[in-house]
């Protein structure tokens, strides 16, 4: 949708809630090369019967090299390490406590806020859009709209890795239909709990993380500077290659509920090859409806699930390798965010852009799913 109408809609505000503690890759193998040994040790009769898969090693060389993450920030180490859980631990909150996504939610929701010098009555619509969120009803949206004391509507939409763009596209036409005055988008990715940690090919992708953005009209936008949406663009496409099988079915399937097709899985490297260009062509398309080049474009805040994938995407938009700060990483220090990766980056590297740059926010990853928006700095 592009914005033709003289209502220009802004991003007046950005917040960020990060973990406060870290596993880095060394930790995580380390836990996952002994929680092998164990279980290669415990099933080796099977696995000299040829019945159970033997576990080999992980290697932080491997992840660096294959993925360029270092470390993901995680709401809690607990569990994660133990080789005889290998998965966090999160004590079950009661109905009248605040939840997990709605409170990390709201750290985020507040900077933004502050950022876009809003307080709840200036808002008036709320969406959490994330990969996950972790109870179907009342929405983690209406729980953060009571706790933020936020009058008129709220509500929780998936979309996996593009959930916080397709969110922001909601924003978006909200503000454009007048249906929404202000709009907070937020993204609680609380994804530790859907990891699989004892699946050396996915056990070091994710880390948790909670993004905030504040979206208005120019018109009523007091912050000092802001971004202005000049056009969104979503495309998806069906895939099965990156999955998780966990839903309200279960109950009623007769089946093992926490079995590995039910937490996170992918085929990694199709997922490489078949998105890159979907996403390289996506982000071309998109610019060229605007009359705009690649060249045009002073940063690609970019979804962030493997360095080399990005680059590649780069590369191939630009015709050429990027230059320093083009498309700044954050997954060496956040891991995958699910959706909330290319807000991350929105977030922490937008300060230095001036009056008239360009800039453009693009997800891509499971669904298939590509997500964007371009920017212009006011
Ligand atoms: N250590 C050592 N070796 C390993 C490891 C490891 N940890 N993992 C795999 N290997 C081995 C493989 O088994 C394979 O061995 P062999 O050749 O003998 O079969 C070899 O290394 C090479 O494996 P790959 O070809 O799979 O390696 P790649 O170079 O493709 O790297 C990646 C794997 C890093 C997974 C890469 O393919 C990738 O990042 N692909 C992109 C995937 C992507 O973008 N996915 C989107 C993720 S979804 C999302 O972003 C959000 C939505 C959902 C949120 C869910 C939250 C839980």
């Amino acid at each position: 949708m592009v914005n033709s109408s003289a209502q220009k809609i802004v991003i007046s505000g950005s917040g960020i809630w990060t973990p406060p503690e870290v596993i880095t890759n060394e930790e995580l193998v380390e836990s996952y090369n002994a929680y092998a040994e164990k279980f290669n040790t415990e099933h080796a009769a099977q696995i000299a019967a040829g019945t159970v898969e033997e576990k080999y090693p992980s290697s932080v060389r491997f992840i660096e090299k294959a993925s360029g993450i270092k470390a993901r920030y995680v709401y809690t180490r607990e569990g994660i390490l133990d080789t005889g859980r290998m998965r966090p631990s999160f004590p079950e909150r009661k109905e009248d406590e605040l939840s997990y996504q709605a409170e990390i939610g709201i750290s985020a929701a507040r900077e933004a806020m502050n950022a876009a010098g809003r307080t709840a009555a200036d808002i008036d619509a709320v969406i959490v859009a994330a990969a996950y969120t972790q109870r179907p009803y009342p929405a983690i949206a209406i729980e953060i709209q009571e706790a933020l004391d936020i009058d008129g509507f709220a509500f929780d939409m998936l979309g996996a890795c593009s959930a916080a763009t397709f969110g922001l596209h909601r924003a978006y036409d909200a503000l454009k239909s007048g249906s929404a005055k202000c709009v907070l988008a937020v993204n609680p990715e609380l994804v530790t709990p859907q990891v699989n940690f004892c699946d050396r090919d996915s056990h070091f992708i994710f880390g948790d993380v909670a993004t905030a953005i504040v979206m208005e009209r120019l018109e009523t936008c007091t912050a000092s500077s802001c971004y202005e949406i000049l056009s969104t663009k979503a495309l998806t496409r069906f895939s099965s290659n990156i999955r998780c099988n966990f839903g309200h079915m279960i109950y009623a399937h007769d089946v093992e509920p926490f079995g590995w097709d039910k937490l996170f899985h992918q085929s990694g490297r199709k997922v490489f090859e078949e998105v890159s260009p979907v996403a390289a062509r996506h982000i071309r398309e998109h610019l060229g409806s605007l009359d705009l080049t690649p060249d045009d474009v002073r940063r690609f805040w970019l979804h962030q699930a493997n360095l080399n994938m990005n680059n590649m995407v780069i590369k191939e938009v630009l015709g050429r390798e990027a230059e320093n700060g083009v498309a700044p990483t954050v997954l060496d220090r956040y891991g995958n965010a699910a959706s909330a990766g290319s807000i991350i980056a929105f977030h922490l590297h937008n300060s230095d852009l001036e009056k008239g740059d360009i800039g453009m926010i693009c997800s891509f990853g499971a669904g298939y799913s590509v997500g964007s928006l371009v920017l212009e700095k006011h």
